[in-house]
Order: structure tokens, then C-alpha cells, then sequence
């Protein structure tokens, strides 16, 4: 019998396909010069997909209908619609954990080059400004503000961490409420009314979409600070550009983006926004780790049938699968 057939739809980190050599035969379909004919060909061969951030839906899986596992890169799936795979016996696995450090470290920097106007008075000094006098002094300060956090998970509680050192206190809104010492609001916009920085963790997708909006914006103020680091969908970037234009909010840090890699262009003028392009993972030993839990994600199932880590919407599947082992 020959090896497992695997598909990768697009390019990944290297670390997935060295760390499936041997082990499987690595369809890169990206390469192929007609990959319709490629997938019709081999659709009752291939048994998994690794994917690094395609959409992954119903009607794609239809035409794969051996596929049993689509390892994920990322810690967010909203690409993938991991109901739909469920249905059709397909078990979904993420990446969680290995980068928790790492994306709470960017959002601390955001928070910082947001706060204290870092990116602006970088410029300043390059126009060769300070000659003419100081950059002006900042009007908010880290220590003794108010964070309010939308999806106190994993990414969440890091962020927590970091930020309780700095005298910062920390509320937090989730669906439940956890059993932790922070405050707890059931709802949204009177957490965001209490505090002065909103930091958005929460996972994108339809359930989540433009959660932030005008009202929520409203609701934190002149002095709010906006920072996000999850999903561009959560918050409607049109209601912000307007609340950053009119000051109804102080200012913004943006890791992540509506229709990344494409930004509103009003975004690029506004001076009290801080932008950067989906970095929050982006360091070699944080997505290497990734890549090492893809692998690991399919060489378990390979070997086991188990996947290490399923997203939540596989988890009666993998009960199931378990049971009748
Ligand atoms: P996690 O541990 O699953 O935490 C997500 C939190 O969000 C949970 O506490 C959850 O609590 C809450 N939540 C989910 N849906 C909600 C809703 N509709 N309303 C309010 N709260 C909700 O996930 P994580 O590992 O921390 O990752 C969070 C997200 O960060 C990912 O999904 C991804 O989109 C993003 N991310 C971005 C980068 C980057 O490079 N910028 C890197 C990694 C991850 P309840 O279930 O109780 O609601
Ligand atoms: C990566 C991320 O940028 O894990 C996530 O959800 O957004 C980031 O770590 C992304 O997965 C790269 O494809």
C-alpha cells in the first residue's frame, strides 16, 4: 500500500512539509497546472488537507469525499467552516497555545505605540521636527488605566498577564463568565463604557462580525483606546474610520483588518491610528511552532486516528471516532 495522500491547497510555513516527509505523499497544489483535473483525479485518494488560511467550505469538501482531517495553521479558523466538515465526518484541528506569548507581546506593543503616540514621534524625529521643539507631550498614560477585554481565552489571559504589572486593571466581556478575579460584563457596551482600552481577542467569523460598532465606539470615549488583534471582521472599520476622524475615540492600534491585506485608505491618513500588517504570530520560532503542530495534528491522526488539537465544533466527531476505536 502506498503512502497517505495529503493536500496542500496553497503555500505553507517549510516546517509542514519537511516534518510530513516520509510519512505521507504531499499533493502542492498550488504547483499543479490544472489543479480541477489534480483533484478529480485523486478525490478518493486524498485523506487530509493542510491548509495555511484558504477558505475551506461544504462545496470543497464535497469534491474530496475521502478527506477525514484538515489541519489548520493558525489558531483562527474562520476560513474554514468547521460545522460543514463535521456533517461530513471531517475533523478540523488548529493551532492553540504555541503562540499565545508571542500574539499578547505584539498587542502590548500596539498598546504602547498607541498610548504613548511610539510610531508618530518616530516620524517626527526622521521629518527632522525636534529641531524646531519637543514632541508634544502624549495626552494618555499606560499606568492607571482601565482595560476592558473582549475573549478572555487563552491569547486573552496573556494579554491580562502583561498588563497587570503596568497598573493597569483588567474587565473583561466573553459569552461566559469565567472563574477568574476580573470583573465580568455580560454585556459589551457597558464594559466598554467602563473602561478606557478595549482589546478584541475574541475569534472572527459570522458570529462575531462588526460586534464592535458605532454604538461600542461611542460607548468608550474620547480618551478610548482601541486595540485589535484578532479578526479585521469583529469591528466595522467604517464606524471606526469615522470615530477616529471625529475624536469620538482617542485613538487605535490595528494588527488585523476587514479586507486585509487591503486597508481603508482613510486608515493610512488618520495620525492617531497605529497599523500593522497581521504580524501578531510573526516571528520564526512562533510559526515554526505552528507548523510543528500542523505536523504533529496529522502524523497523530495518521498513525492514531487522534488528532491533538480539534477545534470545539469536532469535539462530538472525535468523541465519537474514540468511542468506536
Ligand atoms: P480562545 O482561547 O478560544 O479565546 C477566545 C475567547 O473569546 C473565549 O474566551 C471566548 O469565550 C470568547 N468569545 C468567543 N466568541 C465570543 C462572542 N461572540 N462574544 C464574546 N466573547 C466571545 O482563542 P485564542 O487562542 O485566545 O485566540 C483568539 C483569536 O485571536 C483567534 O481566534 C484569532 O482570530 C486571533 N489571533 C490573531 C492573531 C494575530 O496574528 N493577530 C494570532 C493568533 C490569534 P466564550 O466562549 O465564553 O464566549
Ligand atoms: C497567523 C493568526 O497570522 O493564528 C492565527 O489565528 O491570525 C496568526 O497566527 C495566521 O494564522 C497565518 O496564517
Amino acid at each position: 500500500m502506498g503512502l497517505p495522500v495529503v493536500l496542500m491547497p496553497g503555500p505553507m510555513h517549510p516546517a509542514v512539509a519537511q516534518g510530513l516527509e516520509g510519512h505521507c505523499e504531499l499533493i502542492r497544489l498550488w504547483e499543479e497546472s490544472d489543479p480541477d483535473a489534480v483533484l478529480a483525479a485523486r478525490r478518493d485518494e486524498i485523506v487530509a488537507v493542510a491548509t495555511g488560511g484558504g477558505r475551506i467550505d461544504g462545496p470543497f469538501l464535497d469534491r474530496l469525499p475521502a478527506v477525514r482531517i484538515v489541519a489548520s495553521f493558525g489558531v483562527g479558523y474562520d476560513r474554514i467552516d468547521a460545522n460543514a466538515a463535521a456533517e461530513r465526518g471531517v475533523v478540523v484541528t488548529n493551532t492553540p497555545g504555541v503562540l499565545d506569548d508571542e500574539v499578547a507581546d505584539t498587542a502590548l506593543g500596539l498598546l504602547l505605540m498607541a498610548v504613548r503616540e511610539l510610531p508618530q514621534a518616530e516620524r517626527y524625529l526622521r521629518a527632522g521636527k525636534w529641531q524646531d521643539g519637543p514632541y508634544p507631550l502624549t495626552r494618555a498614560t499606560m499606568h492607571g488605566r482601565r482595560m476592558g477585554i473582549l475573549g478572555l481565552g487563552r491569547i486573552g489571559q496573556a494579554i491580562a498577564d502583561r498588563v497587570t504589572p503596568f497598573g493597569i486593571s483588567v474587565a473583561y466581556h466573553n459569552r461566559r463568565r469565567k472563574d477568574v478575579g476580573y470583573r465580568y460584563y455580560p454585556s459589551l457596551a457597558e464594559m466598554a463604557r467602563d473602561v478606557d482600552i478595549l482589546m478584541i481577542v475574541i475569534p472572527g467569523g459570522d458570529s462575531t462580525r462588526h460586534l464592535v460598532d458605532a454604538e461600542v465606539l461611542q460607548a468608550l470615549g474620547p480618551d478610548g483606546i482601541l486595540i485589535n488583534v484578532s479578526r479585521g471582521s469583529v469591528v466595522d472599520e467604517q464606524a471606526l474610520v469615522d470615530a477616529l476622524r471625529t475624536n469620538t475615540i482617542l485613538s487605535a492600534g490595528l494588527d488585523v483588518f476587514e479586507h486585509e491585506p487591503k486597508v481603508h485608505p482613510d486608515l493610512l491618513t488618520l495620525q492617531n491610528a497605529v497599523l500593522l500588517p497581521h504580524v501578531g504570530s510573526a516571528t520564526m520560532p512562533t510559526r515554526t511552532a505552528m507548523g510543528n503542530l500542523v505536523v504533529d495534528n496529522l502524523r497523530n491522526w495518521l498513525a492514531h486516528g487522534t488528532p491533538l488539537t480539534p477545534v470545539p465544533e469536532s469535539a462530538e466527531l472525535v468523541r465519537r471516532l474514540s468511542g468506536s476505536e
